[in-house]
C-alpha cells in the first residue's frame, strides 16, 4: 500500500465561522474522534467537506494551508448542493430509511440529482489525488455512490467502503426509489463493510433480489470482478477512554461535578439529537420509575446530554421542542427547591467533560430505537475502570450484539426501560463488576485500530483473490495453446460438467435442457473418433438418458453412482443401497417445510434438497443447519453429505465424480485430457487429473482446477473453438 485515502462527508477538522472569522476545530462525531489517532499514525489523507462553502475558503488561505498540514484534503461544495444532498437526500432521505422510519423518509428527484453531483465531485477530487497504489477506503450513507464513480475512473483502485448506519431489510430497502443505483454505487467496491452480520445479510439480499447476484460465502461477482461483503464490528480507542479517568483534568472536572451533585446518585445519557436515540422514551420511562418509587426521589439525577444535529431537517426542530417540553414538565412535576430530577446539557462538551460524567455515572441508559452502532455504549464500560456501572442498551443497537452482559431492552416497550432501571439502580457492585469485566476485555481487544486493521487486511485479501483468479483466467493465448494441443492430439478425452458448466442453472432442474447449439456441438465432438467425450453430472440416469442418450458420448449420472460407457448400458457399483432414504426423507422433508421454495429431488442412491429458488438468506442458513443435522443422522450409515450450487446432497459414501474419471483416466495414454466443471463436487474431478491435464473452472471460486472461466457462455466458446477446424 502506498498511501491510504480515507474518504466521508466531513474531514476530522471542521471550518466555523464565529463573528466573520474562520476557525479550524476537530469534527464530533464517531467516525472522526475513532480514527483520528490510528490515522496519523498511517500515510495518509483525509478527503471530505470541511463545513463551509469555497467561496469563504478561498477568502482564507492560512485556513486551507492548515487543512493540508494536516493531511486534509476539502471538497469544494456549493451551498445549494450541501442543502440538497446532506440536508436532502442524505438526512430526511436515507437517513430515516435506513432506521426503519419509513413514514419521516421524503424524496425528492431534485435532491437526488445534487445527490449524484456530490458523489461525482469526491471522486473526481479523489481520482485526481490517488496514485496506482493508495488503498480508497470510502465511509457511509452520503457517499454511497461513490465506489462505482471511482471504479469507473480508475478500474483498478483498492477501494473499501463501510456503511456506519444499519442496512435495513429488502422489504424497507426496495421503498428507495433509487435503490439499484445505491446497489451498483456500492458493487463498485471491493470490500463492503457493515457493523454486524445482519445488516450484511441485509444487503446481500437486497443485491440478489434487485440485481440478480448470487453470493457464496459472502462473495459476490460483478462483471467478471469478485468483491466481498463482510462484519466489521467499530470499536473505540481503548487507551482514549481508559486512559482519561487519571487524567489531572477529567479528575478535576469530576469533582467539581461531584460537588453539584451532592450523594445523588447518576442515570446518564448522551446522544446527538436524532429520533432514532429514543430520547423522549426513556425520559418517559425514567419519570414513571420516580412516580413508581419515592424512595429515589431527591438522591438520583438524570444527566440528560445531547449533542445539537441536523438543526436544518424539521423532525430534528420538532424533536427539540419535545424534548424541552418534555424535560420541563417531568422536572416541574417531580422536581423539589434542592432538587432537579433532569440535568439538561444541549451542547457538545470536551472530552475531558464527557469523560468525567462518564466515570461518575451509576448507570448508563442507552436505549436507540436503531442504531449502526452506538459507541457511547462501549465508551462508557471503557471509562468505567473501576467496573462498577450500569449500562442499559437496546437490542436493537449494533452494539448490543457484542455486549451481551448489559441489561438489554426493547426500546420501544416502556415497562421494560422501567423494570431495567430499577433493577439496574439495585444491582449490587459485584455483580456490575462481573458483567462490566467481561465486556472490557473484549473492548480492549476490539478496540478502534483492530476494527480498521481487520477491514484493511479483508480489503487486501480480496484483492489478492482476484489477482490470483486474473491469473488463472485462461486467456486468449492459452486458450489458442489449448486449442492447438487438442488439434494436434489423436487421443483426446473430454470430461464434462453439466448444470453450471455447460448450461446455466434455472431455478428448477428440469427446466436446463440443452439447446440445439450445445446438442449439435457435443455431437460433432462425440462422432470424432479420436476423441472420447464424458458427461459426468450429478444428475439422474433417466435424465441423461433421455438429453444425451443419442449421442456417442459416454454418461455419468449422480456424481459417479451410475456408468453408461459409450455404446453400453448403465451399470452401477453393486455395493450400493438406497434403503437410508426412508430414514433421511423425512428430514428433508422437514427443510422444505421451514423453507419456502425448497425441494427434494429423488435419485435412485440420493436425496437432494434444493434452495436455488428459496430467499437467499433464508436458504444459506437452512443449508448450514440442515448439514449439521445431516452430519450427526448420517454416523455409522456409510452416506456422505455434498454441498453443490444451492444443493445439499446426501448420497452413499465413497461415491464421488473423480473416482467415476477414474474409470477413464487410469490405464489409457490419452494424449490431451480436459475438464470442465463448476463447483465443489467437480473439485474431485479435478484432483485426480494428471498435472498436464487442462483443468477449468467456470464461474469464480477457489478451485484445483488450472484455469478459470467466467460463465457457461465462455465454456461453448471454447468448445465451439476446438470442435472448428479440426
Ligand atoms: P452517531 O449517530 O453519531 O454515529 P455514536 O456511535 O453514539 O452515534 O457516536 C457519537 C459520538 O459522539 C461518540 O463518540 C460520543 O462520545 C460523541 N458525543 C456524543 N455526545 C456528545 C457530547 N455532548 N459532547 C461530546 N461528544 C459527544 C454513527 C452511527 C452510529 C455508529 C457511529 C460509528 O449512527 O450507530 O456507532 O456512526 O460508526
Amino acid at each position: 500500500m502506498d498511501r491510504l485515502l480515507i474518504v466521508s462527508n466531513r474531514l476530522p477538522l471542521t471550518v466555523q465561522e464565529r463573528k466573520g472569522e474562520l476557525h479550524v476545530e476537530p469534527s464530533v462525531g464517531g467516525l472522526a474522534t475513532g480514527l483520528s489517532s490510528w490515522y496519523k499514525s498511517c500515510n495518509s489523507m483525509w478527503i471530505g467537506w470541511a463545513g463551509i462553502t469555497p467561496k469563504k475558503m478561498k477568502r482564507e488561505k492560512d485556513i486551507m494551508d492548515r487543512l493540508l498540514s494536516e493531511n486534509c484534503h476539502p471538497v469544494s461544495i456549493s451551498q445549494q448542493d450541501i442543502d440538497a444532498y446532506y440536508n436532502g437526500i442524505c438526512n430526511r432521505t436515507i437517513w430515516p430509511l435506513f432506521h426503519y422510519f419509513p413514514l419521516y423518509a421524503q424524496y425528492s428527484e431534485d435532491d437526488w440529482q445534487a445527490y449524484r453531483r456530490v458523489n461525482t465531485a469526491f471522486a473526481n477530487v479523489v481520482a485526481g489525488i490517488a496514485r496506482p497504489n493508495d488503498v480508497i477506503w470510502v465511509h457511509d450513507y452520503h457517499l454511497m455512490l461513490l465506489p462505482r464513480l471511482l471504479r469507473e475512473r480508475l478500474p483498478k483502485a483498492t477501494v473499501g467502503f463501510f456503511l456506519h448506519i444499519p442496512f435495513p431489510s429488502f422489504e424497507i430497502f426496495r421503498l428507495l426509489p433509487s435503490r439499484e443505483e445505491v446497489l451498483e454505487g456500492l458493487l463498485g467496491a471491493d470490500l463492503v463493510g457493515f457493523h454486524t452480520y445482519d445488516y450484511t445479510g441485509h444487503f446481500l439480499d437486497s443485491v440478489h433480489r434487485l440485481l440478480g447476484y448470487d453470493s457464496a460465502m459472502g462473495q459476490v461477482v460483478v462483471s467478471g470482478r469478485t468483491l466481498r461483503a463482510d462484519a466489521f464490528p467499530m470499536g473505540i480507542s481503548h487507551e482514549h477512554f481508559s486512559g482519561a479517568v487519571g487524567d489531572v483534568k477529567t479528575q478535576a472536572e469530576r469533582r467539581r461535578m461531584r460537588k453539584k451533585l451532592g450523594d445523588c446518585r447518576v442515570v446518564l445519557s448522551v446522544d446527538r439529537l436524532d429520533y432514532t436515540k429514543g430520547i423522549p422514551e426513556r425520559l418517559e420511562a425514567y419519570s414513571e420509575v420516580l412516580s413508581r418509587n419515592p424512595k429515589y426521589r431527591g438522591n438520583v439525577i438524570f444527566v440528560l446530554l445531547v449533542v445539537p444535529s441536523r438543526t436544518r431537517v424539521e423532525h430534528y426542530v420538532r424533536l427539540k421542542s419535545q424534548l424541552d417540553g418534555l424535560v420541563g414538565e417531568i422536572n416541574g412535576r417531580h422536581g423539589t427547591i434542592g432538587w432537579m430530577p433532569i440535568w439538561y446539557l444541549y451542547r457538545s462538551l470536551p472530552f475531558h467533560s464527557l469523560t468525567a460524567l462518564y466515570s461518575l455515572a451509576d448507570v448508563a441508559l442507552i436505549t436507540p430505537l436503531r442504531d449502526g452502532m452506538n459507541l457511547v455504549a462501549k465508551e462508557y464500560v471503557t471509562t468505567r475502570t473501576d467496573g462498577k456501572g450500569v449500562l442499559i442498551l437496546s437490542e436493537t443497537a449494533g452494539a448490543a450484539q457484542e455486549m451481551g452482559e448489559a441489561i438489554m431492552i426493547n426500546a420501544s416497550n416502556q415497562e421494560e426501560i422501567i423494570r431495567a432501571l430499577e433493577q439496574a439502580l439495585e444491582m449490587p457492585e459485584q455483580e456490575q463488576v462481573r458483567r462490566n469485566t467481561i465486556m472490557q476485555k473484549r473492548l480492549r481487544r476490539y478496540n478502534v485500530v483492530r476494527w480498521a486493521d481487520e477491514f484493511m487486511d479483508r480489503l487486501a485479501h480480496t484483492k489478492k483473490l482476484q489477482r490470483d483468479l486474473a491469473e488463472k483466467a485462461l486467456t486468449a493465448e492459452m486458450q489458442r495453446r489449448l486449442v492447438n494441443d487438442f488439434r494436434d492430439s489423436d487421443k483426446s478425452l473430454l470430461l464434462l460438467d453439466y448444470d453450471g458448466t455447460l448450461v446455466s442453472f434455472s431455478p428448477r432442474p428440469e427446466e436446463s435442457r440443452p439447446g440445439a447449439r450445445l446438442k449439435g456441438l457435443l455431437k460433432k465432438l462425440a462422432a470424432d473418433p479420436r476423441n472420447e467425450v464424458v458427461l459426468i453430472s450429478g444428475r439422474d440416469k433417466r435424465t441423461l438418458e433421455r438429453r444425451f442418450g443419442s449421442l456417442k458420448v459416454a454418461l455419468v449420472a449422480e456424481h459417479g453412482v451410475w456408468v453408461r460407457k459409450k455404446g453400453g448400458q448403465w451399470e452401477t457399483i453393486d455395493i450400493l443401497s438406497g434403503d437410508w432414504k426412508e430414514q433421511i426423507h423425512p428430514m428433508l422433508d422437514l427443510w422444505v417445510d421451514r423453507t419456502p421454495g425448497s425441494f427434494i429431488e429423488e435419485k435412485d442412491f440420493s436425496l437432494v434438497w434444493h434452495y436455488r429458488k428459496a430467499d437467499a438468506r433464508l436458504g444459506e442458513l437452512r443449508a448450514r443447519e440442515l448439514i449439521n443435522s445431516l452430519t450427526s443422522a448420517i454416523a455409522g450409515l456409510n452416506l456422505q453429505v455434498l454441498e453443490g450450487s444451492k444443493v445439499v446432497e446426501v448420497k452413499n459414501a465413497g461415491i464421488n465424480k473423480g473416482r467415476a474419471a477414474l474409470q477413464w483416466i487410469a490405464g489409457v495414454d490419452w494424449s490431451f485430457i480436459m475438464a470442465m466443471g463448476d463447483d465443489t463436487t467437480d473439485e474431485d474431478t479435478f484432483r485426480v487429473l494428471p498435472a498436464t491435464a487442462w483443468s477449468i473452472r467456470v464461474g469464480v471460486g477457489a478451485s484445483a482446477a488450472r484455469f478459470n472461466i467466467s460463465s457457461p457462455g465462455d465454456a461453448i466458446s471454447l468448445l465451439t473453438g476446438m470442435a472448428s477446424g479440426r
